[in-house]
């Protein structure tokens, strides 16, 4: 048997669920009767900016209010107690696991707390709306974006995660429907690679079954329990 020394750990919505920020899909979620393509798509941005701006503001004005919960606070403690490699993949653009404290953390589709200006390529961080289309505080231009990555955009440190997936004995999924590509992927890469996968989800997600193990509940109780 492998002895465990490098973790890959996946999040999604559902980890921030009890933290009452809304996940994705499923009852209450955040896009119901809002197509998913009118909002998350470059597509939607050039058809109806000011549609999409005011989406993203609302949710970025949302997620300020949050607090870090118990799944959260779990995972920043094996972060900082886990002795091998450890990697947070999050598909969340909220800011929940560094404020818990976690350190090692990659946002895969981006982060609401930061804008991006396609006039300069700059990204900074950001609290405000940006539906006034401020100025960019690199170039000046008012050619700001949220800083999140839509659907047909290629998804960041895409390099970094394969790198932490080729070296993972273990593959933790947690509260993740796996419904988007690449990060539903993961598993099957995980596996290929030898490693130990294991799920963590309030149901049985789309990619359940290729799972060698997968526990259902909700991540408050799951993962601390997981972590002990
Ligand atoms: C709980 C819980 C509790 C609830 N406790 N659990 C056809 C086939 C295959 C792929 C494609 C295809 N056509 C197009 C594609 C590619 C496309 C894709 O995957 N489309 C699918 C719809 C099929 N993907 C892309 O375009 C991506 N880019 C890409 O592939 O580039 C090519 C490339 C890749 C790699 C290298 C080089 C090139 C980009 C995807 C971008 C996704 N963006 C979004 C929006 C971000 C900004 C924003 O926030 O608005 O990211 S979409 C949305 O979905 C968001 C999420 O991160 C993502 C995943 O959602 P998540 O986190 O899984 O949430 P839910 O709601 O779906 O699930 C929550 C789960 O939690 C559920 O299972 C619940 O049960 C559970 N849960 N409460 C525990 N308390």
């Amino acid at each position: 048997m492998t002895t465990i020394r490098n973790i890959l750990i996946l999040t999604g919505a559902g980890v921030s669920a009890e933290s009452g920020i809304d996940t994705f899909r499923g009852a209450g979620g955040l896009w119901e009767g809002q197509a998913v393509e009118d909002v998350a798509t470059p597509e939607a941005f050039t058809r109806d900016p000011d549609l999409v701006l005011r989406f993203y503001d609302m949710r970025r004005e949302a997620i300020q209010t949050k607090e870090p919960n118990a799944a959260h606070h779990a995972l920043a403690r094996l972060d900082r107690e886990w002795p091998g490699n450890l990697l947070i993949v999050t598909q969340n653009v909220d800011d929940l696991h560094e404020r818990a404290g976690a350190k090692r953390v990659l946002h895969m589709h981006g982060e609401h707390l930061n804008a991006w200006c396609t006039s300069c390529d700059v990204r900074s961080p950001w609290t405000g709306p940006l539906i006034d289309r401020p100025a960019c505080p690199a170039c000046g231009d008012t050619a700001l974006r949220p800083d999140v990555v839509w659907f047909g955009e290629v998804p960041y440190h895409m390099e970094e995660i394969f790198s932490a997936l080729r070296e993972a004995n273990l593959f933790v999924s947690i509260g993740t429907s796996g419904a988007v590509y690449p990060a539903a992927g993961f598993v099957r890469n995980a596996r290929d690679l030898g490693a130990a996968t294991l799920e963590l989800n309030l149901e049985p997600s789309q990619g359940s079954l290729w799972f060698e193990e997968a526990r259902h509940g909700p991540a408050t109780e799951l993962v601390p329990a997981w972590v002990e």
